[in-house]
């Protein structure tokens, strides 16, 4: 029996650069996730007996939103929920859950790579039926209707299991209870030679994948171990935890220090990765060499046609502002299109749709492609492992021979967190107030060239996003790019990304930050950032 529940308005829904996130405490308030959720089917047309799909990455509060998530539903006439079992999917797999079964949209719970628990991160996140997250125009509809929301609607029904595989009746709705695993596992399968990595580590190649405790436990198990023959124990913290084991799940060189030291030893195996909270960042380190995001998604890039999947060649790339230009010399060379977005995986959604580009990639460690809408980290793990299968050489030697045809892009993220948001919010102000007159500018050997905040013009929906990013280009190609995350959920956090372009191979194996070492002086330079921030240095440098 459907029950209209009164309740109030809150004032702070506004979903950020990946969905509503915020503390649990917060979720718990009264009617919080209801008056969310309810927001989004209010801003939806025409989903009357159609198909939603919902799944989280098993974080501290995710069976509770599920059951909730279920009612509603039913309630607000959907004819069918799929739903991985144990309310694990991870987002990628979601994606193409959604996408395979034609399903109206979905709902992904989850906070990515910010730790969980009772008093940390939770998150909720529509995704419309291409299988990517929903697009600005949906999200601001969102976000309008929370304000002014004063009822919703709910069956009263017992909770579902979630535990079992079947199907079960909650009110005129039926709600399929699916393996989380098995659909992704065969998208893989069909994506790239897995007998060619099967040999490869038949052979000895050795393989370790840190799950952190999070969603793609499952699914790496199943693919590396099981289908790839990697011995047991290749995936490390495979089980995911509801607070991930009391780590952050971010898959980057500070929360996964073990890996990187265990990379970086002289009997280190051949192939180190991992992935995030809910599976669609990944980390990739080879024997002796950590590899950017950025330059993973150049070199997947260039070597895709390796994989059976993309053996016909891509129809372009596609990156995020951030992210380094290193991906632009392979288009060039490749001769297909190159498309710069804000961040945000949901602004390359257009573009895969339009077949524009195949494959997209940004700084913040997420890789992907046209086979789901969303980034995915166990896939460019995998794509990596068949590059490697393929060319029988190592992750270093790939690197080397890179950087040797293209040129090195020294790249780097510092991060600020939990700064004070007012210090924040004026250090960008002033240094937008300062564009206009940086230009022609030097600071040392280096000269402004231009100096602009990024505005993206969607090719395909004609839709245009200001305040996307300061970037400072100086004469012959480094730059300094500024922007607050979207994902935080305490304060602010400052992200500051530094790039230099390097042609010559003899100065390609430098310490990064010490390639770096003037521009990063002078990002401080130009934006005040330590007077405005009071802090000395960056909470996390990638
Ligand atoms: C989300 C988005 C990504 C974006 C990242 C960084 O990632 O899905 O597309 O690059 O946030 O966002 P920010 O710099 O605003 O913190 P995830 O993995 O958190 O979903």
């Amino acid at each position: 029996m459907t029950r209209t529940v009164s309740t109030n308005p809150y004032s702070d829904q506004k979903p950020g650069t990946s969905g509503l996130r915020k503390k649990v405490p917060v979720f718990q308030q009264k009617n919080y996730a209801e008056n969310f959720i309810q927001s989004i089917f209010d801003s939806l047309d025409g989903f009357e007996g159609q198909t939603l799909v919902i799944g989280g990455d098993g974080r501290y509060y995710n069976r509770e939103v599920i059951q909730k998530a279920i009612k509603m539903a039913a309630a607000n006439g959907f004819g069918r929920v799929l739903v991985g079992r144990g309310g694990i999917l991870s987002t990628p797999a979601a994606s193409h859950v959604i996408r395979k079964y034609k399903a109206f949209g979905g709902i992904v719970l989850s906070a990515s790579h910010n730790p969980g628990g009772p008093t940390e991160d939770f998150g909720i996140k529509y995704n419309v039926g291409n299988g990517g997250p929903a697009p600005e125009k949906v999200t601001d509809a969102i976000f309008a209707r929370s304000k002014t929301i004063d009822s919703y609607r709910i069956v009263d029904a017992p909770d579902v299991n979630l535990d079992a595989e079947g199907s079960h009746q909650v009110d005129d709705m039926t709600v399929t209870v699916i393996d989380p695993v098995a659909d992704y596992a065969e998208l893989m399968e069909s994506l790239f030679d897995f007998d060619a990595i099967r040999k490869l580590i038949a052979g000895g190649f050795r393989v370790v994948f840190d799950a952190m405790s999070a969603v793609t436990g499952p699914y790496a198990k199943e693919i590396i171990e099981k289908r790839l023959g990697a011995p047991k124990g290749s995936v490390m913290n495979f089980i995911p935890l509801p607070d991930f084991g009391g780590h952050h799940p971010d898959p980057n060189l500070v929360h996964a220090r073990a890996l990187y030291e265990t990379m970086m030893a002289p009997d280190a195996p051949d192939f180190g990765a991992a992935s995030d909270g809910d599976g669609d960042r990944n980390l990739i380190i080879g024997k002796s060499i950590f590899v950017t995001p950025s330059d993973s998604l150049a070199m997947l890039a260039a070597n895709a046609h390796l994989a059976p999947g993309y053996a016909k060649g891509l129809a372009g790339i596609a990156r995020s502002m951030p992210t380094s230009g290193a991906a632009d010399r392979v288009a060039e060379k490749l001769g297909i299109g190159i498309y710069e977005t804000p961040t945000g995986w949901k602004f390359f959604g257009n573009l895969l749709d339009e077949g524009l580009a195949t494959i997209c990639g940004e700084e913040s460690a997420g890789t992907g492609s046209n086979h789901v809408r969303e980034k995915d980290g166990l896939w460019a793990v995998l794509l990596w492992l068949n590059i490697l299968a393929a060319r029988k050489e190592s992750a270093l030697e790939i690197a080397r021979k890179h950087w040797a045809t293209y040129g090195r892009n020294y790249y780097s993220r510092h991060d600020y967190e939990e700064v004070d948001s007012d210090a924040a919010n004026s250090l960008i102000t002033a240094l937008r107030d300062k564009l206009a007159a940086l230009p022609g500018t030097s600071f040392g050997a280096l000269t402004v060239d231009t100096a602009d905040d990024f505005s993206y013009h969607d090719p395909v929906d004609k839709s245009v996003s200001k305040n996307q990013g300061i970037r400072i280009l100086f004469k012959g190609g480094s730059r300094v790019v500024y922007r607050l995350s979207g994902t935080g959920t305490s304060g602010a956090t400052l992200r500051v990304y530094i790039e230099r372009y390097e042609p010559d191979p003899a100065r390609h194996d430098l310490d990064t930050q010490e390639a770096l070492a003037d521009l990063i002086a002078v990002a401080d330079e130009i934006a005040e950032i330590k007077a405005r921030t009071g802090r000395d240095q960056p909470s996390v440098i990638t």
